[in-house]
């Protein structure tokens, strides 16, 4: 039988492609999931849908849910018992590209020692002087609300010499390290680092003013102490009315992101603050320090407070709205804006002015 007695169909072709591992353009994407609109000419325009959902878990949930792993499972170990925040709509992760966790060290206890080219933070809830991770050597206390580095392929060892349980936020750059399969791990062998003196940097410098540059060491630990200051230091500035205000912590050897992939701020929404609608194609995960509210989606509101923690998909239409008339509501937030700032997808889009 020769081509020239056949008809030719499309569906002969893509049977034919299949066989020599090859595939029509027009085949490519045909089943993904995508937002596609029409203009008046025809001609086709599409963005993304939202990666997984927007998605709450609620501190009165966490823990009751943490005590019965201290239970279930009586040694941190190297493992971690840490609970990892699975967004609902996706096969891992809190949003497509971070894993956030909520981990408890019990007293007297320490999570061994390893590395991974995972780039990770650690923002403290319940701690103290005597909680304390050892980076790199760098013994780095967790009070509450610290936050602390393991930039990828640091050494970490996480320690709990005080009486009270250490819980704290992880926050890592998982689904994105996996989705370029460059993931990499290494257990140190013995259970702890040899720790060097306490963390002795100088003070940090916060966004507007990043200098220090060419500093030997970079800080790895953020004190709540300073970065109450430098909130306070910036509340005569405007409110922004996407976000109220915004201080970013910052690394001041780069004046840029305190991790290549992650970058972390705190928002305060002022007294019955009612954000415009915005969307941008970061995705971010939110921790509630203090106050309640709600973030208004197009899947309808999410209430969040005290110590609550919360996923928002990029290019999710979303307003943030503080509940109450008379108490700021302040949110340690990490975002992935980092990776589509440095490859030009970073986009942003917002209501006008009424
Ligand atoms: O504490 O080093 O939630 O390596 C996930 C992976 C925490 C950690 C997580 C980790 C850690
Ligand atoms: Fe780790």
């Amino acid at each position: 039988m020769s081509d020239a007695t056949v008809a030719h169909s499309l569906e002969e072709l893509e049977r034919r492609l299949g066989g020599l591992s090859l595939r029509g353009q027009w085949q490519a994407d045909a089943n993904r999931p995508q937002n596609v609109r029409k203009g008046s000419n025809g001609a086709v325009h599409i963005e993304p849908i939202p990666a997984g959902r927007a998605h709450a878990w609620r501190w009165s949930d966490i823990v009751p849910i943490l005590q019965y792993a201290c239970k279930a499972m009586p040694e941190s170990y190297t493992a971690r018992r840490a609970l990892i925040l699975h967004n609902p709509g996706l096969p891992r992760g809190t949003t497509h590209t971070m894993l956030s966790s909520i981990q408890i060290v019990k007293p007297g206890e320490i999570a061994w020692a390893h590395r991974h080219t995972i780039n990770a933070l650690r923002f403290s809830i319940q701690g103290g002087p005597k909680t304390y991770t050892i980076v790199e050597g760098r013994k780095l206390s967790m009070e509450p609300y610290d936050l602390l580095l393991t930039p990828g392929w640091t050494w970490h060892d996480h320690h709990n010499d005080s009486d009270h349980d250490a819980i704290w936020l992880d926050g890592l750059d998982v689904p994105f390290t996996l989705a370029l399969n460059q993931s990499f791990y290494d257990e140190l062998g013995e259970i702890a680092q040899q720790p060097g003196p306490a963390d002795s940097l100088g003070p940090l410098m916060f966004r507007p003013s990043p200098s220090q540059q060419g500093e030997a060491m970079r800080p790895l630990r953020y004190p709540w102490a300073e970065t109450l200051r430098a909130i306070e230091a910036r509340g005569g500035e405007p409110v922004d009315p996407l976000n109220g205000r915004m201080v970013e912590f910052i690394n001041p050897r780069t004046g840029g992101s305190v991790l290549p992939t992650l970058r972390c701020r705190v928002q305060i929404l002022p007294p019955g603050f009612e954000g415009r609608l915005q969307r941008h194609t970061s995705s971010t995960i939110l921790f509630v320090i203090s106050g309640e509210g709600s973030v208004r989606l197009d899947s309808g509101d999410i209430a969040w407070g005290k110590h609550d923690t919360f996923a928002l998909p990029n290019w999710a239409q979303h307003r943030f709205v503080n509940a109450s008339k008379r108490e700021p509501a302040v949110l340690f937030t990490m975002d992935d804006s980092p990776i589509l700032f440095a490859f030009g997808y970073y986009r942003s889009e917002c209501e006008t002015a009424p």
